[in-house]
C-alpha cells in the first residue's frame, strides 16, 4: 500500500522560501515514528510543507496528516482533495484531540491522544478490511514497542536541526494553558522511553549535534540521570528543554552539562507569582529565577527563557519589566508568546465561560495574535507590548548588555554570537533556506555551543542574593 504522511506548514506564509529560520529547524518526528510501523512492503513518503513544495499530482492509497492549531485550515483542504480522489484519510495530532468533530467532518479515519498505539489498530484494522472512524489511545501507554523514527524519509539537508529526537513523552506538570491534560487525557501524561533504547537512538545520529524536544527532559529525574550518565563521553553538544525547579535540583543539571547540554529552553512564564498560581505553574513558585539562571551560566549552559504576556495580573509594564531582568540576567534567547488559551484546555473552558474568548480563526492561534480579552490591557496593546518586546530583547544595545552581564568573556561572546546568529541575520537563513542548504549552518551552531562547558562548575544556589521575583503584592 502507498501511504503518504503530511506535515502541513503551521503558518499560511507564501513559499516555503520565505519562512522565518524557526520552520526549518525540525523535521516531523510524530510522522516518521507512525511511518516506522507499517509493513516491510509498504511505501512510504513524507511530505512537510515548511520546507518542500505539496505535491498534490499523486494518488496514495493512505493519507495520514498532523493536525495543529494553526494548521488545522491547510490539513482540511489537503483531506478534503485526497478524499476527493478516494484515498483513506487519517486525521491526528493536537488539534484533532481538542476538537474531534470538527476534524472528523474531513476525515476517514481520526485519532485521539498520542498515535503510538492507535495506529497499529489501526493499519491491522485496515488490512483486514475494517478500520474505524475514531481510534482513542488507551489509558495505559508505554514507549517500549514504539520504534525510532523512519530518518531515511527525512530530507537531512533541509534541516538546520536534523537531529532532534524526543525520548519521553508529556510532562509530570498541569498547567492550565498547556494542550497536555487534554492530549493525554485519562491516562499516564508522562511517560519515558527506556534508557537503553534512548542510547542507542543516540549513537545511531551521525554528527554531534542534538535537540531533544521533549517538553521536560528533566522531569524524571531517575530516567534523566540514567541517561545522562550514559551520555557522558559521547562528545556530544546538545539542546533541550526543563523546569527552574529541576534546574535548581542538586545534581541534576551538573549530571546534564557532563553529558554535553549547552543550551536549555526554560519555562519561565511570568514574572509574578499570583499569575502563576492562577495558571497552575505550581513548580515554579517560591523558585529563585535569578538563581536558575546564574547556575545555568555557572555550568556552560546557554538560557533560552519563555515568557507569556496577558495573563490576569500583567498590566501596561510588563512587557519592558520582563525585558529588562532577561537582559540583565544574561539570558541569552527569549521566547514570547501572547497568552493562547487552546480548545481543549482548561484555561479555555474558562475563558469561554467568562465570554472573554473573542474569536475562533484558528490560524490566529499562534501566541503572535491576541484571540481573548485580556484583564488589565486591550487586546491591541498587548499584540504592540508582544512585539516590542521581541524588539527590545533583540536590540544590538541589549544585545551588548546581556553578553556583558556573563562573568566570563568566552560567555559573553558565545552570548552575543548566538542570539545575534538568530535574530540579526535573517538575510543569511534566507540564503541557506532558498538553497536548501540550512544544515551547512550546522557546524557553526555546534561550535559555538562546544565553546561552554565547564569542568567541574561551582554550585550556584549558596550565597547569590535571593531575588527572583518582581511580584506585586
Ligand atoms: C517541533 C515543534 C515545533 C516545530 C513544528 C514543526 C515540526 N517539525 O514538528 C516548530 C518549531 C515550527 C514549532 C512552532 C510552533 N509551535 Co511547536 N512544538 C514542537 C515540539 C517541541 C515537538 C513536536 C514533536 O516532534 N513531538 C514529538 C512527536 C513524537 O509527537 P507528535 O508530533 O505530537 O506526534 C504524535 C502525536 O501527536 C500523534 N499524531 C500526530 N499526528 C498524527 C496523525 C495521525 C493520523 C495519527 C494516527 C497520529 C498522529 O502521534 C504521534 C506519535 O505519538 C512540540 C512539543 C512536543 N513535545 O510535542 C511543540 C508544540 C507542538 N508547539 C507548540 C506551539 C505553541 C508552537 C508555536 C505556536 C509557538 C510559537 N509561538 O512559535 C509555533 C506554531 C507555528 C506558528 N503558526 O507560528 C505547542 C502546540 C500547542 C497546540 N495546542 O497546538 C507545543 C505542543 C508545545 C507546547 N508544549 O505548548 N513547533
Amino acid at each position: 500500500m502507498k501511504f503518504k504522511f503530511i506535515l502541513p506548514s503551521l503558518a499560511e506564509a507564501g513559499t516555503p522560501w520565505f519562512r522565518p529560520i524557526k520552520y526549518s529547524l525540525f523535521p516531523p518526528l510524530g510522522l516518521a515514528t507512525l511511518a516506522a510501523m507499517l509493513d516491510p512492503e509498504d511505501d512510504a513518503v513524507l511530505e512537510d510543507h515548511h520546507v518542500m513544495k505539496p505535491n498534490l499530482s499523486d494518488s496514495p492509497d493512505v493519507v495520514v496528516i498532523q493536525v495543529y492549531i494553526t494548521n488545522a485550515r491547510r490539513a482540511y483542504r489537503l483531506a478534503d482533495h485526497y478524499r476527493s480522489l478516494g484515498a483513506h484519510v487519517c486525521l491526528g495530532g493536537l488539534h484533532v484531540t481538542s476538537l474531534p468533530d470538527e476534524a472528523a467532518a474531513h476525515a476517514d479515519t481520526i485519532f485521539l491522544g498520542p498515535g503510538d498505539d492507535t495506529w497499529r489498530a489501526f493499519l491491522h484494522d485496515l488490512k483486514t478490511g475494517k478500520p474505524a472512524d475514531r481510534y482513542t489511545a488507551p489509558a495505559r501507554r508505554s514507549l517500549d514497542a514504539v520504534p525510532t523514527p523512519r530518518r531515511d524519509l527525512i530530507r537531512r539537508g533541509l534541516y538546520l536541526v536534523p537531529n532532534s529526537l524526543v525520548v519521553t513523552r508529556g510532562c509530570p506538570h498541569h498547567c492550565d494553558f498547556c494542550y497536555k491534560d487534554a492530549f493525554f487525557r485519562g491516562g499516564n501524561g508522562f511517560y519515558t522511553r527506556r534508557v537503553d533504547a534512548a542510547l542507542r537512538e543516540i549513537e545511531s545520529l551521525p554528527g554531534r549535534h542534538l535537540y531533544f524536544l521533549d517538553d521536560h527532559l528533566l522531569g524524571h529525574e531517575r530516567f534523566a540521570r540514567e541517561l545522562f550518565a550514559g551520555m557522558e563521553g559521547m562528545g556530544r553538544v546538545f539542546q533541550a528543554a526543563g523546569t527552574v525547579a529541576s534546574v535548581l535540583r542538586p545534581g541534576l543539571i551538573e549530571a546534564a552539562a557532563r553529558a554535553g547540554l549547552r543550551s536549555l529552553f526554560v519555562g519561565f512564564e511570568n514574572l509574578d507569582e499570583n499569575n502563576l498560581r492562577d495558571h497552575g505553574k505550581v513548580q515554579n513558585l517560591g523558585r529563585h529565577y535569578n538563581a536558575a539562571v546564574r547556575r545555568l551560566h555557572d555550568h556552560g549552559i546557554m538560557v533560552n527563557g519563555s515568557f507569556v504576556f496577558g495573563m490576569d495580573e500583567d498590566g501596561p509594564d510588563v512587557f519592558d519589566r520582563t525585558v529588562d531582568w532577561a537582559v540583565e540576567q544574561g539570558v541569552e534567547t527569549a521566547t514570547f508568546h501572547i497568552m493562547t488559551p487552546y480548545p481543549g484546555t482548561a484555561l479555555y473552558q474558562r475563558m469561554k465561560e467568562a465570554g472573554r474568548m473573542l474569536h475562533t480563526d484558528w490560524e490566529r492561534y499562534d501566541t503572535r495574535h491576541t484571540v481573548f480579552r485580556p484583564r488589565h490591557i486591550s487586546p491591541d496593546a498587548l499584540e504592540r507590548g508582544y512585539h516590542r518586546a521581541y524588539r527590545r530583547f533583540y536590540q544590538w544595545r541589549n544585545l551588548f548588555r546581556g553578553a556583558a552581564a556573563h562573568t566570563s568573556v568566552a560567555d559573553g561572546i558565545r552570548h552575543f554570537a548566538y542570539a545575534a546568529a538568530w535574530k540579526k541575520a535573517e538575510g543569511l537563513w534566507r540564503v541557506l533556506i532558498r538553497a536548501n542548504q540550512v544544515t551547512r549552518a550546522l557546524p557553526l551552531l555546534e561550535r559555538v555551543l562546544a565553546t561552554g562547558g565547564k569542568a567541574s562548575p561551582p554550585t550556584a544556589e549558596a550565597g547569590r542574593g535571593a531575588l527572583g521575583w518582581t511580584t506585586k503584592p
